[in-house]
């Protein structure tokens, strides 16, 4: 038997990269993002949005205490020099009326574009602006530029309406997951869609979220990179102090749960296994 209670060596990072939290939500891993970020610190963190669920949260409150210690986290390693930054996606897009707001030494940014220690500059973006792309890639593919360019356009029009008369947000991943079959080509259409977005903001690469699918690899000539989530992957990304990136999947087991304290190691409580179809 070893006690998981005591948290291991900390890990130092120049920077994180988390995302898709879902707090509020039931899904959401909250213990085992606290045990997490009990042993990895970073001078900078960035929230790559859907942190908090509001369209979860408008249908039914739920709000445990665990999900309060998550923001406690983040608030204490702000406190202690972290600088974070809140990069609102679409179940939090509430945070997008506020640009360049801080609250507790957290602050709102639409986008950004964060240059790494070997000087490469990543777009960082939750990713959902491209939903309308992403469903109608093959027909925006044969239409051209133009068809691009509208679907981004419409993407925000039929989200303000969906607000406005009270639907629910359109969930990239349900839908994925209900059309299983296609979910590995809208990946890759989402995976294009944010890369070629990089290219025409003049950087090397995105960091974004979203489709709950983390991954560091090249797409369309760019670095794509996505931080995945805290509902099923356990992920994050992490920038060591030279610039290079590393893909961090939590498997411990949730150190502030006292009832698993005497379960004996690792297999029995595993994270669920990654999204297939995100
Ligand atoms: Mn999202």
């Amino acid at each position: 038997m070893t006690p998981t209670r005591t948290p291991g060596p900390i890990r130092h990072f120049r920077t994180l990269f988390i995302s898709d939290l879902h707090l509020g939500s039931k899904a959401a891993q909250a213990e085992r993002l606290l045990a997490f970020l009990a042993v990895h610190d970073a001078e900078k963190i960035y929230l790559v949005g859907d942190i908090v669920d509001g369209w979860r949260l408008k249908r039914a409150w739920h709000w445990p205490q665990s999900h309060n210690d998550v923001v406690q986290a983040f608030l204490r390693k702000a406190r202690k020099g972290t600088q974070i930054v809140y990069v609102p996606g679409n179940h939090d897009e509430f945070l997008r009326g506020f640009p360049g707001q801080h609250f507790g030494g957290i602050e709102v940014r639409l986008t950004d574009v964060h240059e790494t220690a070997d000087g490469r500059r990543l777009l960082v973006m939750h990713g959902d602006e491209f939903d309308v792309v992403v469903r109608n890639a093959r027909l925006i593919a044969y239409l051209g530029d133009w068809a691009y360019d509208a679907a981004i356009a419409i993407n925000l029009v039929f989200n303000q309406f969906r607000r406005r008369f009270g639907f629910g947000y359109w969930s990239f991943s349900s839908w994925a997951k209900l059309k299983v079959k296609n979910a590995v080509s809208f990946i890759g259409a989402f995976e294009t869609a944010l890369a070629s977005e990089a290219g025409r903001m003049g950087c090397d690469g995105v960091v974004c979220g979203h489709i709950h699918h983390p991954q560091i690899a090249e797409r369309a000539g760019m670095l794509y990179v996505n931080s995945g989530d805290w509902v099923e992957s356990c992920s994050a990304i992490a920038e060591r102090h030279d610039g290079s990136l590393e893909l961090l999947t939590w498997t411990g087991l949730p150190a502030a749960a006292p009832q698993l304290v005497d379960l004996p190691q690792s297999e029995e409580i595993k994270p669920l296994e990654p999204a297939k179809a995100a």
